[in-house]
């Protein structure tokens, strides 16, 4: 089968690489290339950041009013509508995520467009009441410059567009450098900004690998802004990245949520969300919720509940629409799966379900597939109860009292989300005020909206996406003093 061949996207161009170097992409439930991308090194880089650098300083997108780059956002909204079943298609196939929640994804990005597309002329400056009774002093909000976006590969389009709709909505231009393992569908989504009528260089995209264009991109002088989303590991790489430039930075990395289920929940409908908070994309969602915290009184139905559905998800092909879980993205995702799995037993973890690579019935699926997997872990301090899986794999302990499921839910170095299971209103409002963690969903899991922020406490990052001060993160603050009286200025070595 021949390969299908992308180009990178830069200064409204699809291009190669200056080398023509490329790489293959692999197809996750296959383990076989199915695509090959420019590889983008720091000279392509280089190129996409000067275009972005021109284009920001350029008279076309300069000259832009607010509202006018509101209604670019919103064309682009529409093209993503009309387009989603082909963006739908490249992600599955990139990435490995079933084509059901691709779809259902796509089919909602449009709405991170349009919110950001009524914001963009609703980013104000104020005038302050300053106690010197000569000057007048306001304030501007400005773009920031260059905004480098750099996104992970399990959910190429929805991390893009949370960061590259607020930061055109206040005027900045980008360049992206997707996950090396999930390009194509954010080439594609630059195609159409382009044809919404965003001006060449607003919007780019370079491919390549992470130390090579990813860190030429994050180190680069002219870039003002760093988005990142990925692990912690390469976090601390681009920190000391934005360091050289002291370039902003909102970092969204990744996490080991807890889900708390309590005795007076509806118990089928919290087995559901933990399955849906761990198995559903395969349990490569930075909100996973991986630790399950069961109240002692419950627990030993909601293990064997959790373990029933497991075993009836049905593996198999992502595009099929049948299909309830898929591969993982990559091999190496697979092998940190086995790897954890393999340390929790010999710390002592009991196995309720999975912990295997699945036999399928397809015989062409030879790709990275992993059991969802549940382990009863009997320590807080285990290592599956500490560390990111990345995976189809929950922890479960039990508890007995509220303050020791706070506890344990708070025993953790992330901070991203947490689920809680209760019809006990009070407890719930307790315990969304003391669990440490950006996002908590009560009686739900794995919800999001253009509407409400997301971001993480502690390991799990800093800067919120998404909600109306996202469009805010992506400005910068200008300070005005007029002096209103007719009197020359006085001593110089006065402060005034
Ligand atoms: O992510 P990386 P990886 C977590 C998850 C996973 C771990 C590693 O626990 O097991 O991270 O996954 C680019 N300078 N998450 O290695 O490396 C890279 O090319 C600049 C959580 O796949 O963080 C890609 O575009 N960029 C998560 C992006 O960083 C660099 C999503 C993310 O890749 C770079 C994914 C460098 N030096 C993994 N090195 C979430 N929060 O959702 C790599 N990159």
């Amino acid at each position: 089968m021949s390969l299908q061949r992308f180009q990178m996207f830069i200064r409204g161009e699809v291009c190669d690489a200056t080398n023509d170097a490329r790489y293959d992409s692999m197809d996750p439930a296959t383990a076989s290339a199915w695509a090959t991308f420019p590889d983008a090194s720091a000279a392509d880089v280089d190129i996409a950041v000067k275009a972005a650098e021109q284009a920001f300083y350029g008279k076309e997108w300069r000259s832009l009013t607010a509202t006018a780059r509101g209604k670019l956002l919103r064309k682009l909204g529409d093209l993503i509508s009309e387009n989603t079943e082909l963006l739908a298609q490249l992600e599955s196939q990139e990435n490995g995520k079933l084509i059901r929640e691709t779809r259902g994804q796509v089919g909602y990005l449009p709405e991170f467009f349009y919110y950001m597309a009524g914001l963009a002329d609703k980013v104000e400056g104020e005038t302050l009441p300053i106690d010197k009774p000569d000057m007048m002093a306001y304030t501007i909000r400005e773009p920031i410059g260059v905004v480098a976006a750099i996104i992970p590969w399990n959910s190429p389009l929805y991390l893009t567009a949370i960061k590259v709709a607020p930061a055109l909505a206040a005027g900045n231009t980008v360049v992206i450098k997707p996950s090396e393992h999930a390009s194509a569908s954010i080439i594609e989504l630059a195609k159409l900004a382009q044809q919404a009528g965003f001006p060449a260089g607003v919007l780019n995209v370079v491919t390549g690998f992470g130390p090579t264009a990813g860190s030429a991109l994050t180190s680069h002088p002219l870039v003002r802004h760093i988005a990142f989303t990925g692990g912690s590991a390469t976090a601390r790489h681009v920190v000391r990245a934005s360091a050289e430039n002291f370039a902003h930075l909102s970092l969204e990395l990744g996490g080991k949520s807890p889900q708390i289920v309590f005795p007076d929940a509806d118990i089928d409908s919290a087995v559901n969300g933990i399955v849906a908070g761990v198995f559903a994309a395969s349990g490569q969602s930075c909100v996973a919720g991986s630790r399950l915290l069961i109240h002692e009184s419950i627990y030993e139905e909601v293990v064997q509940k959790i373990a029933d559905r497991a075993a009836r998800i049905q593996i198999g092909n992502p595009k099929d629409a049948a299909t309830e879980m898929g591969p993982m993205t990559t091999e190496a995702q697979l092998n940190i799966a086995e790897k954890l799995v393999a340390t929790a037993l010999e710390e002592g973890a009991t196995l309720r379900h999975g912990g295997q690579r699945p036999e399928l019935g397809d015989a062409s699926l030879t790709g990275w597939y992993y059991q969802p997997t549940l382990l009863e872990c009997p320590k807080p301090s285990d290592t599956l109860m500490q560390e990111e899986v990345f995976g189809p794999v929950a922890a479960a302990i039990p508890f007995k009292t509220e303050e020791e499921a706070l506890a344990l839910a708070n025993d953790s170095r992330f901070g991203l989300a947490a689920g809680i299971w209760t019809r006990d209103l009070a407890r719930a409002h307790r315990l969304c005020r003391d669990v440490r963690s950006g996002i908590i969903w009560v009686n739900t899991y794995r919800v999001v909206s253009a509407m409400a922020p997301i971001g993480g406490f502690g390991e799990s990052g800093y800067g919120r996406e998404c909600g109306i001060d996202a469009v805010l993160s992506y400005t910068e603050k200008k300070t005005v003093w007029i002096n209103l009286s007719d009197t020359p200025m006085a001593d110089p070595f006065v402060m005034r």
